[in-house]
């Protein structure tokens, strides 16, 4: 009996924690913060007033921050935590305690008195699982199908940058073969313009040389005549062997002088043809496109005059005539020289524009494991009764008409937007052709996880701004990830 009556304090207090312990509107956890002090009291959960532990849910707000009015809805900023035991636990709004309601997120009931909600949560729980384990699928699906993607996108980089090495060397060799094409082409440019400034003209030279050439046929009509006066005045009596074998040589000549001269008669009228012709050219010419037809022309007059021309005078003729030649011949290399320089030039511009491509592909952001590379430019559509609604991964959105067929653009891909942590999940899109009174069309793309790439839904919220709700295997994530924590719903 002693020993009873010793226990009986106890058995108070123990019944008094009970009581305690079984605060309504509070997780187990939290109970020990609602304990009263040895006086009776308790302090609000903010500490900014004591009042008296039996004020502690009975329907009258006390505390500034709501914390004494847990299982009733008298404090209008207090939460009200259903245990939803078979299902997750929930913080429902203070106001939804005994509204009479049965509150979704509040499958236990315990929001309401006895008998009002019957405690769903095991039925509720058991779909929500069944509900998660097909997502779970779903994730581990969409995953796969991603981790394939960011394989495919790394391959499509390291060729990327093996190119880009490639090119690199292409274009260094290139700029080192182009430099010394450049230097050769300037020296040919200065060789050439000194040899220029010392040349006449082609057309002078060709008049000189023909003075030359009458100049020497008069001095052999003379030479000729003095041999005819000889050959007809000399002593025949005196047989002077000197004369007489220049007057037989005379006479093998007169003989062949007529022929020799209408064939030098021939050859100029060829010549001056030539010289015509090539003035020509001259004339009808760009100052550097015809340096190869003034090359021909030159060497036709050269090989005329070289064919023509008597041995005794032709070296005299044939040397003025070469520093021209040489011109020609140097206008026609200093050409060539030009060409290969402009030649090198472009494949230089070529390559280096090829290398700038390959370098923008590789700098561009395609996803924290590029993940978005291989989707680039992978069109889904939508049917939503009046217009068919496109978009292109990272590329163009259309809307097109089910009426007659027609297609207004609706932006280009412009950036990831969003947090940190989901950038890669809205795109942006803009510069779509401009709404009538409005502004250009722009696209918002949100993408959530999916097995396949999918629009969901298009809608346009505000007019031409239109907002894409698209599912694609790009943004799983890790399921240990997502659910490492039971979400606690939280209504405020
Ligand atoms: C078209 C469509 C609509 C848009 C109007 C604006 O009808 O592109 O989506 O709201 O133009 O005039």
């Amino acid at each position: 009996m002693v020993l009873l009556g010793l226990r009986l304090p106890y058995i108070i207090a123990a019944a008094a924690l009970v009581k305690a312990s079984s605060l309504m509107g509070i997780p187990s956890e939290k109970q020990i913060s609602y304990r009263a002090f040895s006086d009776g009291t308790w302090k609000c959960l903010d500490g900014s007033k004591v009042i008296a532990h039996s004020a502690i849910n009975d329907d009258y707000c006390d505390c500034p921050d709501g914390s004494d009015e847990p299982g009733t809805s008298a404090c209008p900023n207090g939460r009200f935590y259903c245990k939803n035991e078979g299902h997750i636990p929930s913080y429902i709004k203070s106001s939804s305690v005994r509204d009479n309601v049965c509150d979704e997120e509040c499958c236990d009931g315990t929001d309401e008195d006895d008998g009002i909600c019957p405690n769903r949560c095991q039925i509720v729980g058991e779909t929500y699982r069944k509900e998660k384990a097909a997502e779970k699928i779903a994730v581990d699906k969409g995953l796969k199908t991603k981790r394939q993607w960011i394989v495919e996108a790394q391959t499509k980089v390291d060729s990327w940058e093996n190119e880009k090495i490639k090119l690199e060397e292409e274009v260094t060799l290139k700029k080192a073969d182009a430099m010394k094409l450049e230097s050769q082409l300037k020296t040919l440019e200065s060789q050439n313009q000194k040899t220029k400034h010392t040349c006449p003209t082609y057309t002078e030279e060709i008049s000189i040389l023909k003075n030359d050439i009458s100049i020497l046929k008069d001095e052999l009509e003379l030479l000729q005549n003095i041999l005819h006066d000889m050959k007809r005045d000399h002593n025949h009596n005196f047989h002077d062997m000197a004369v007489k074998s220049a007057i037989s040589g005379y006479d093998e000549f007169a003989n062949r002088y007529d022929q020799i001269k209408s064939d030098i008669d021939e050859n100029i009228k060829d010549v001056d043809s030539k010289v015509e012709e090539y003035s020509q050219i001259t004339i009808g010419s760009k100052e550097n496109d015809s340096h190869e037809a003034k090359k021909s022309a030159m060497d036709a007059v050269y090989e005329t005059l070289d064919s023509v021309l008597p041995d005794s005078i032709k070296l005299n003729v044939l040397d003025k005539l070469l520093p021209k030649k040489q011109e020609a011949e140097d206008d026609v290399y200093h050409d060539g020289a030009r060409h290969l320089f402009e030649e090198a030039e472009s494949e230089l511009d070529r390559l280096n524009r090829e290398l700038d491509e390959v370098k923008q592909k590789i700098d561009f952001d395609y996803g924290r494991e590029k993940e978005w590379l291989t989707l680039k430019d992978v069109c889904i559509e939508k049917d939503e009764g009046e217009y068919t609604y496109s978009l292109c991964f990272l590329g163009d959105a259309y809307q097109k008409s089910n009426k007659d067929g027609s297609r207004t653009h609706l932006g280009k891909f412009k950036k990831f937007e969003g947090s940190k942590e989901n950038i890669y999940k809205k795109h942006l899109h803009d510069q779509g052709t401009r709404c009538w009174n409005g502004p250009e069309r722009s696209v918002k793309a949100i993408v959530d996880c999916g097995v396949e790439n999918k629009i969901l839904e298009v809608s346009e919220p505000e007019k031409c701004e239109y907002l894409y709700r698209i599912l694609s295997p790009a943004v799983c994530q890790e399921a240990v990830a997502q659910s490492a924590k039971i979400p606690i719903h939280e209504e405020f």
